[in-house]
Formats: C-alpha cells, sequence, structure tokens
C-alpha cells in the first residue's frame, strides 16, 4: 500500500491533519524503507536521520523562544532571556502609563544593546552610534524563516517579512524608513538590502555583489557631512529590488529625488560639500594624477574650502578620503561602467571645481550697468579644456547673455554678480545632471529583463531611505522641500496606520474603538494646496522679474492662513512652520533664485557643442523617465494632495522649470511607487543630539515617539486588525490546513472561520467581505503554510529519491 500513488497524498494528510503524527510517520518510514531497500542501509539511515532533524527544527520553531534568544559578546553566541518585564513588542505591554512605559522599556532594552523593539508589525530603531555585533552571518541566517516571536526584534526580521509576503501573497512590498537626521535610516537601508540579497538567493554571484555596491556608489555623491550627521543623504532615494515570482532577485532600480545640488557651490559653516569631490581629489593625488585633471595639491579648490574646516592639504593627506577613492572606483567596476566612462566622470568633477576657481572683476562700461573680466585667465581655459569646449566661448557665455528683442538677437554684458551666478548655475547643473546620469546608467546595468522568463512580470521590494526632517540654526529653501518631504511620509504613515484601517470598520461593519492621532493634513495643504499653498505662491512669485525674497515672505504672510505659520519678529525674511515634527524658523533669503533654478540657454548651448560625449549627453537629455504618473486607486487613494501629475518636463520647457514644481512632481511620483506595494515601515529614532554611545536622552526620545504617532500604534495594534484579506484570497492560500489539499472548499465565512479555528486562532472577526486579522495571525497562518509545504515537499524529494 506504501507505494501505491496515494502514499504521498497519505503523508501530506498526516502531515497537515495532525502535526502530533509525525514522529510516528517518521518511525513508520524508517522501518518501511530499511527493511525493504536492502543494501542502500547506509545512505537511507543518513538520510532519514537529516529528515527527522530537519522535521525537528521546523517544528520546534517558535516554541523555545527564550532558548533561542541569542547575543554575541566575544564571538560566543550566548543566551540571554528577557527580564519578565521586559518585552520585545510594546503592543504587550500592560500599559498604566503609555508614555512612561514605553519610554521605560526601550531605555532599558537600549541599555543592554537591544536597539529594536517592535511596536506591533512595526520596528523601531535607536541608533547606538556604535558598532554592534548583531549582523554577522549567524544572525543573517538566525532571521530566515522563522517566526517572528522566535527571534529578538531585529531589521533582518523586516526583510524576512516584506520577503516572504512577497512571494506568499505574489505582491510587491515597500519598506519605509524614516526618522529625523542623523537617526539610523540610511544604516538600516544597507542592512536591508544586504538581508535580502541573502534571502532572494542570486545565483548569480555578480549581480549580488553588484547590488550590495548600488547604496555606496550613489552615496559617494549624494551624501555630504553637515551639522548633524557626517554622512547625511543630500537626496531621497527609492531601490526596487527585482525579483522573479519564483522569489530570486533580478536586478535593481534606484530612483532619486532632489538633489541639493546648491551644497556643491556652497556650504554653510562646518559642513561640507558632497563626499565625492574630496575623494576624488585625494585619490588623484594619491596617483600622481591631478596635474591631468588641472588641479594642484597646494592651492585648494574654492567649493572644498571652507573657512572654518581646514582643508587644504588635509584632503590631499587623508588616508580615508584615498581609501574611499579606490572603493568608488571599485564599485563603478564592478558595476560595469567603462574606463571611458570613469574618465569623463572624473573630467566632469575636476571641471566643476576648475570652473568654481574663475574670477571676475568689474569692469566700467559706457552702459548703466558694469561688465564683468575673467581675471584668471588660466583657469577658464583648465575648466573650458576639461568640458571640451572652447575657452573663448566659455568666457562669453559667462561674461554675456543674449536677448531676443523685436526679432533682433542683442548681447548683453553680465555684472560679476550675474556672472558668478551663472558660473554657480553651470556647477550645480554639471553635478545634478551626472548624479541622475549615474543613477540611470546603474538602471540600465541591473536592468532584469534579460534575467526575466517571458511571463514573469517580477515582483519587487522597494525600500525609501530619504533626507530626514532637519531644523538648522539657519534654514533655507533645501530645508524646506526636506521637511515637507518628511511632512508627506508622516502622511502616508498616518493613512496606512489610521485612516485606512479605521475607514475599513465601517464599511465591513466591524465593531472597533476609534484611535485618535495627529493628522498632519493640514500642513500638507499649507504647502501643496493649488492655488494658494506655499509652493504655489513661491512659483507664482518667482514668475515676477521684480519680485524680491522680502516680497515672498510678504505674500507668504497675506494669503497663507495657518496657525501653523507665522512671522517672527526680529528676523527680517524670517518665517516659521510648526511642523508635525516642530517649530523651524526659515529664512527666506535666496527663496526665489533657488527656486527659479536658471541654467542660461548660452550655456546649454556651449556644452551641447562639447567634444565629450558626457557632457554632451548630460545637457540633452532629460534624464528623468517621463510618462504618466497616476495615484494608484488602493483604498482611497488619498494621499493627500491627491492629484494626477505629469513630467513637468514634457511640457514645459527646461529653463522654466522650477524647483518647487519638480519636486511636487517627485513627490507624487515617489508616493505612487510607494503606494502599489504593501507598506512595512521602520522607525529610526535618535537617542541624543551628540552622536554619543550609550546615551539616552529620555525628552529627546519621548519627543520623536509623540510626533511619529508611535504610541497611538500601540494602541490601534492593540486593539485593531492590521489585516484585511477578502474571503477569497483568504481561502485560496490557508484552505490546505484544514482542508484535503485537492479540495477546493468554497470562499465562506464558514471555511474561514473553520481554517482558523483549526489554526488555534483568536480574536479574529468576520466582516462582510473581508477577514479581519491582527498582524500575528498573518505570520503564524503563513509560516504554518510554508512549513506544511515544506514537509511535503521534503517527503516527496525523499520518497523520490529513495524510489529512483
Ligand atoms: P540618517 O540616514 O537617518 O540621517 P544614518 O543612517 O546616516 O542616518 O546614521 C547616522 C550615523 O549613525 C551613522 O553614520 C552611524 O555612525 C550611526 N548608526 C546608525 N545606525 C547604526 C547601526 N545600526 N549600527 C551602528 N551605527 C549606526 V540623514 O541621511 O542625515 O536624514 O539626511
Ligand atoms: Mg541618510
Amino acid at each position: 500500500e506504501l507505494w501505491s500513488d496515494h502514499f504521498n497524498d497519505f503523508i501530506c494528510k498526516c502531515l497537515i491533519k495532525d502535526f502530533e503524527l509525525r514522529p510516528n510517520v517518521l518511525d513508520l518510514l524508517q522501518h518501511v524503507f530499511i527493511r525493504q531497500i536492502v543494501g542502500r542501509e547506509r545512505i537511507l539511515q543518513k538520510q532519514l536521520m537529516e529528515l527527522i532533524d530537519l522535521n525537528q527544527q521546523i517544528g520546534t520553531t517558535g516554541k523555545t523562544r527564550h532558548e533561542r534568544i541569542h547575543t554575541k559578546k566575544g564571538g560566543q553566541i550566548m543566551s540571554s532571556s528577557p527580564t519578565p518585564d521586559e518585552v520585545d513588542d510594546l503592543v504587550t505591554l500592560e500599559v498604566l502609563d503609555e508614555v512612561r512605559d514605553s519610554i521605560e522599556q526601550l531605555q532599558r532594552r537600549y541599555a543592554k544593546d537591544q536597539i529594536y523593539t517592535y511596536v506591533g508589525d512595526i520596528l523601531i530603531a535607536v541608533n547606538p552610534f556604535h558598532k554592534m555585533e548583531l549582523y554577522s552571518p549567524q544572525y543573517t541566517k538566525m532571521y530566515i524563516g522563522a517566526k517572528r516571536t522566535a527571534n529578538p526584534p531585529h531589521i533582518f526580521a523586516v526583510a524576512d517579512i516584506a520577503y516572504q509576503s512577497m512571494v506568499s501573497y505574489n505582491a510587491d512590498q515597500c519598506i519605509v524608513i524614516s526618522g529625523e537626521s542623523g537617526a539610523g535610516k540610511t544604516e538600516s537601508a544597507h542592512l536591508l538590502v544586504e538581508q535580502l540579497t541573502v534571502l532572494g538567493k542570486a545565483n548569480n554571484r555578480s549581480l549580488q555583489e553588484k547590488i550590495l555596491l548600488v547604496n555606496n556608489l550613489v552615496e559617494a555623491f549624494g551624501n555630504a557631512c553637515t551639522a548633524i550627521n557626517d554622512n547625511s543623504s543630500r537626496f531621497g532615494k527609492y531601490l526596487e529590488m527585482k525579483f522573479t515570482c519564483g522569489g530570486t532577485v533580478v536586478g535593481a532600480q534606484i530612483s532619486e529625488y532632489l538633489l541639493e545640488k546648491s551644497r556643491v557651490v556652497h556650504q554653510a559653516t562646518g559642513e561640507k560639500n558632497f563626499h565625492i569631490f574630496y575623494y576624488i581629489y585625494a585619490g588623484l593625488a594619491e596617483r600622481k594624477k591631478l596635474a591631468h585633471y588641472k588641479l594642484s595639491d597646494s592651492k585648494t579648490p574654492k567649493y572644498l574650502f571652507n573657512e572654518h574646516i581646514k582643508l587644504g592639504p588635509d584632503i590631499v593627506n587623508n588616508t580615508f578620503y584615498k581609501e574611499q577613492f579606490d572603493s568608488v572606483e571599485q564599485c563603478f567596476k564592478v558595476i560595469g561602467f567603462t574606463l571611458e566612462e570613469l574618465g569623463s566622470v572624473y573630467s566632469t568633477l575636476a571641471a566643476i571645481l576648475n570652473s568654481g576657481d574663475i574670477e571676475f572683476t568689474s569692469v566700467a562700461s559706457e552702459h548703466q550697468t558694469d561688465k564683468s573680466n575673467i581675471s584668471n585667465i588660466a583657469v577658464l581655459e583648465n575648466a573650458a579644456s576639461l568640458l571640451c569646449i572652447r575657452p573663448d566661448e566659455l568666457q562669453e557665455a559667462l561674461t554675456s547673455h543674449c536677448v531676443v528683442a523685436r526679432g533682433e538677437t542683442i548681447v548683453r554684458p553680465n555684472t560679476v554678480d550675474k556672472a558668478t551666478e551663472v558660473r554657480d548655475a553651470m556647477g550645480k547643473a554639471l553635478y545634478g545632471r551626472l548624479f541622475s546620469w549615474i543613477v540611470n546608467r546603474i538602471n540600465t546595468l541591473l536592468r532584469p529583463d534579460t534575467h526575466l522568463g517571458e511571463d514573469d512580470k517580477g515582483l519587487n521590494i522597494g525600500i525609501l531611505d530619504i533626507f530626514g526632517f532637519e531644523n538648522f540654526k539657519r534654514n533655507s529653501f533645501e530645508q524646506l522641500c526636506i521637511n515637507i518631504a518628511n511632512e508627506q511620509i508622516q502622511f502616508y504613515f498616518n493613512q496606512h496606520i489610521f485612516a485606512w484601517e479605521q475607514d475599513e470598520y465601517l464599511n465591513e461593519d466591524v465593531d472597533a474603538r476609534v484611535i485618535e492621532y495627529e493628522d498632519n493634513r493640514p500642513l500638507l495643504d499649507l504647502f501643496l494646496q493649488k492655488p494658494m499653498g506655499m509652493l504655489s505662491l513661491l512659483d507664482e512669485e518667482s514668475r515676477f522679474p521684480q519680485a524680491t525674497d522680502q516680497t515672498l515672505v510678504e505674500k507668504f504672510e497675506d494669503n497663507l492662513k495657518s496657525k501653523n505659520f507665522w512671522r517672527p519678529k526680529r528676523v527680517d525674511l524670517g518665517f516659521g512652520i510648526h511642523h508635525y515634527a516642530g517649530k523651524v524658523i526659515y529664512n527666506a533669503a535666496g527663496f526665489l533664485s533657488k527656486n527659479r533654478d536658471t541654467l542660461p540657454a548660452d550655456i546649454v548651448l556651449l556644452l551641447r557643442s562639447s567634444e565629450n560625449q558626457l557632457i554632451r549627453k548630460l545637457v540633452t537629455h532629460p534624464l528623468t523617465k517621463t510618462g504618466k504618473h497616476t495615484w494608484s486607486n488602493r483604498n482611497s487613494g488619498d494621499t493627500g494632495t491627491g492629484e494626477t501629475t505629469h513630467h513637468p518636463r514634457e511640457s514645459t520647457n527646461m529653463r522654466t522649470q522650477t524647483v518647487a514644481s519638480y519636486f511636487r512632481y517627485s513627490l507624487m511620483d515617489l508616493l505612487s511607487k510607494m503606494v502599489a506595494g504593501q507598506p512595512h515601515f521602520v522607525r529610526c529614532i535618535k537617542p541624543n543630539n551628540d552622536r554619543q554611545a550609550s546615551k539616552f536622552d529620555r525628552e529627546k526620545v519621548l519627543v520623536q515617539l509623540r510626533y511619529t504617532g508611535v504610541l497611538e500604534t500601540a494602541k490601534i495594534r492593540r486593539q485593531g486588525y492590521s489585516h484585511r484579506i477578502l474571503y477569497t484570497n483568504f481561502v485560496n492560500r490557508y484552505y490546505i490546513l484544514a482542508f484535503h489539499a485537492h479540495k477546493e472548499p468554497d470562499a465562506s465565512p464558514e471555511t474561514c472561520a473553520a481554517i482558523l479555528e483549526k489554526a488555534k486562532l483568536e480574536n479574529w472577526v468576520l466582516g462582510k467581505t473581508k477577514v479581519f486579522l491582527k498582524y500575528y495571525h498573518v505570520e503564524t497562518l503563513n509560516l504554518m503554510v510554508r512549513q506544511t509545504i515544506d514537509r511535503i515537499v521534503l517527503v516527496q524529494a525523499y520518497v523520490r529519491g529513495w524510489l529512483g
């Protein structure tokens, strides 16, 4: 009977129907097979032992939670049980005082280097500010496919849940990392990518290596040292890892948002330019190639010079910079850039540095305005030669401009100020476009098309790592944009955790208590509404040639009617915003010119004549993807601004494209990508403002818990149902847990109830069309399905092996 066709089915049934039968089934197998297949006992015995081991391992996952908690000390894996009054998940806390108890927990855990804590399905990560032994291969392994409660909270567990959900539901995922500047978002993003490449078991080692290097490469160009963070992201990054439907990683794509280009030409006190400039400067010096790129080790380029930090020889002699240069070059090569491309990238960077040193002097002219002359022609020639353009034409494009009046083209001289502005605009534009070009090139090199089969559309997991909320001594246009982006991400979080969930209880007649939360919609309206929001007003004012930053602030004051906006006394161009994360005073000086961000046509035309192919490319093609982006109609689809956007560069001339309108487009584009996937949230918390290890500033943490809504999240996770699954989908996926594998039961509430009861789950609710589950229900169900399938596959494989 055992050899019949029903054999597999019999075993599966035993395994599915009653887990307790397992040892008996294995016993039976052991006896029968060992007796029947003479001469192969030895191998069989070994195989059977493996099988039994494996089954036992699977069977115990989740049961022995405390035996399996590991903290690593001095290379030893040690066991450490949490004290009884310590919890891994704030939702399981017996709360007397929400605030005090939560802080207490986080502090106690932080003191033991347990930087991760769950709030239901959300991960809190408190920045440790020191290297942790938490990311070794042992940890990597421990968090693969394990039940979440089996191990202490960890960022690897988030990667695992996203990956398993992607494979189980055949659905795209999105991991949203948020937190203020320096809280640990970028580090978390790296860890997620690392774990996901392991999970996606790329069968192609070089692809795995390439994906791991992508972050390092773009961050060399997009990160910089600020007053808050030595490695601060100055752009938003959405990295999508691409998988086959089977879960094998096959590629990656990055989208970049709003690089802070102004940093190329000016940095605030104590801050630095983008990392790459220092790396390349030190690296080329090391290789005695500075002269080739028209740089000198005795004189620091002006764009890198900062009167408050001694930079001069410090750059050239800095071993860290030299090593970084080697490593960036290695990234370029591994990812697949050609040597020629690398040379062009270095030339462009060197050209930017050289052009920054071009100086202008004022010459009186017969017209009302003064003309400008270039006082250091040698530097101009260097810049021109690196850009492969004619120096006399560059001189002309910097010191004069063409105007068309009554059909006639007239050349007008530029004042020193105007010429300087044009010079800087060129540097910013070249850098911004170089950055986009690098990102595009990476995307081409890591595009998965070639790896996917015909009908495998593939799946992806996106990881969002943007610039965190910033509040400096002096805040400008860049901070405003960064903070609006954070405001939008917070809104998205709120929609997901609170609004959409509560809407659905109503629609499905499910009884649940309403949780109050801090809705930041009024702030988003203040910024993004048309035509009276701040960005629209800014664009309107930018169109008037006579407008000044002063008239802009007055316009704000006259039109913005919100308790979150005010004009502080004694700050001329100042205005204040009460953001979700705190009050920030902005200074509007430079807002109009930063928003207009014009690159004169004369410069564009000149660069298009360059003999360097890369330079030509940078000024010819619109580098960002074009195409219509619409809001997904997921749930209410209300992501705040509720509008359909199109790429502004499609319809607008590049010269009239303002930063504000591009920013608005970018936000919409980002959100449309995010709403297309199932979100997972990681909330990074900064424990102190001094970047010190082991310092837990309770007040600082409390403020962050408050404004991120973590405490309310704990409440809704305790009372609410974070997962709502349609009956059909639920039955399709889980019937195997309670029904015969060949039977397909109806998608009725009764079937759902039978499955849930079989799985011994409690506290679920059946709505009108959906099953309402707590986050931990889904985890248990998924794990049970996976184990069941694993067993079936395993047993089948062994049996096939023995028979064959
Ligand atoms: P951010 O991305 O959130 O800031 P980062 O990820 O750059 O912050 O973290 C800032 C610094 O904190 C890092 O350079 C590390 O020194 C330290 N750090 C963060 N996470 C860890 C960790 N898990 N283990 C060890 N050290 C860590 V910004 O990009 O500024 O918003 O714009
Ligand atoms: Mg960052």
